[in-house]
């Protein structure tokens, strides 16, 4: 045998296992879903057929929707087409002229075709309807996950790629199906270049958004232009000192209260403030439903997901997407968003286990007591976060930035075999 001893060792030489860069998992992963997106024979594919009817939902609450029925139809390797019926904007036509349609080749569907196709079915462990060719999911609202191709999960096929780069891998991903959907049309890219030169959009440059008017009612509270100063302040002085050098401190401003920009140019002078102000006027209740205001919120959407650092709030679906934009998008660790109030969470998310990662002791009623490595089980997070600490059942608030989101991963049929064996 000794011949046979001498056969090399699948081990010794089977090469090391590739390590990709960031840009090229971003590329594989836009390309897997560019070529689910596009199949030859339309007619024969797995379809997945989305139609999100929500009324009283922003660009942002819309775009979500969108993304959450992409994930269960990546997730069940289905190409999705879509359909939208809302009382406020946008129709489908609109939100074409703003963003690449999700398909060149499998587009629309027939009335029949919805009403003979099996609702999608599926829970954590099985999807019912997976022998189906056609599927259908009609999105009302907000909902209860039942599958786990939802937020907060990730495929399992990037757990060990995006490790090294990526502190957030859920948020990434999320990021990178919002990124699809939100590809812009030639038009639309171009118009942001021209409004860029327009105000001397240079980085560095720092967004704020600040969400009033109606969020104020119910969802959301009030916070001061200061509150959102600080972090600005904070990220320049971090950003100086990195240089060795003083640079102008850009801001660009998004909001629907047309009282921002003013006080923000009197009470902090040093600051230069960029801003569509008609957007800002578009943003009131009055206009918001035109196709001017929803152009408005595009581009305001775009250019604040392209500053270097953004405050804003995430109890609004318009901070939370451009974190997952700024998130998806770079290649540096440092660009995301920081939130006032409520931590990064999705409608239809999977409930994450969170792990302490700082001791905290209680300062305000109802709050947790943590120490380093205790599990924090049926997290939610709105305005404020709570969960059950599991190592003594109590459940209260805890402090946002003392603990670490534990992602699931899920095996999402069209990400499979993303990378080739080295
Ligand atoms: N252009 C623009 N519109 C805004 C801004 N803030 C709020 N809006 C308007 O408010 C809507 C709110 O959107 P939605 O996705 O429901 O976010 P949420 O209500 O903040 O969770 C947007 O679609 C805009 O019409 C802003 O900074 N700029
Ligand atoms: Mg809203």
């Amino acid at each position: 045998m000794a011949g046979t001893d001498k056969l090399p060792n699948n081990n010794q030489f089977a090469s090391k296992p590739q390590r990709n860069t960031l840009a090229e998992i971003k590329k594989i992963v836009q390309e897997r879903i560019e070529r689910l997106q596009n199949p030859s024979n339309c007619k024969a594919a797995r379809k997945f057929l989305c139609w999100v009817k929500v009324h009283g939902c922003g660009l942002g609450c819309q775009l979500h929707h969108i993304g959450i029925c992409f994930m269960m139809a990546i997730g069940t390797n289905r190409t999705m087409l879509l359909k939208i019926e809302s009382k406020n904007y946008p129709t489908l036509k609109s939100l074409d002229k703003a963003y690449l349609p999700l398909s060149k080749t499998c587009t629309e569907w027939l009335d029949k075709e919805f009403e003979k196709s099996k609702g999608f079915n599926g829970n954590r462990i099985e999807e019912i309807s997976k022998d189906e060719q056609v599927v259908n999911r009609l999105i009302k609202g907000p909902f209860r996950p039942y599958t786990p191709f939802a937020p907060n999960s990730y495929p399992e096929s990037l757990k060990y790629k995006l490790r090294p780069f990526v502190s957030e891998p859920q948020i990434w991903w999320f990021g990178q199906v919002m990124s699809f959907i939100m590809r812009p049309q030639p038009k639309l890219y171009q118009e942001l270049e021209e409004i860029k030169t327009e105000l001397e959009f240079l980085h560095p440059i720092v967004g704020v958004q600040v969400r009033r008017t109606d969020k104020l009612h119910l969802e959301s509270e009030y916070h001061p232009l200061e509150e959102y100063m600080l972090h600005v302040d904070k990220w320049f002085n971090h950003y100086d000192e990195i240089n060795g050098a003083q640079a102008t401190r850009r801001v660009f401003l998004a909001t629907d209260d047309e009282t921002v920009l003013q006080e923000a140019r009197e009470k902090f002078s040093s600051y230069t403030f960029l801003s569509l102000t008609n957007n800002t006027l578009l943003a009131a209740k009055a206009h918001r439903k035109t196709e001017e205001s929803f152009w408005g919120i595009v581009q305001d959407f775009a250019l604040l997901s392209q500053c270097d650092h953004v405050v804003c709030t995430f109890s609004s679906n318009i901070g939370r997407l451009v974190h997952e934009l700024m998130i998806a998008r770079s290649d540096s660790p440092l660009r995301y968003a920081t939130s006032l109030d409520a931590e990064h969470y999705s409608w239809g998310e999977i409930t994450m286990l969170r792990k302490v990662i700082k001791d905290h002791d209680p300062e305000k009623n109802g709050e947790l007591q943590l120490r380093v490595g205790d599990i924090l089980e049926n997290t939610i997070c709105r305005k404020t976060c709570n969960g059950t600490n599991s190592r003594n059942g109590k459940r209260g608030f805890y402090p946002k930035e003392k603990i670490k989101a534990l992602p699931a991963t899920a095996e999402y049929a069209a990400m499979t075999d993303l990378f080739q064996p080295s």
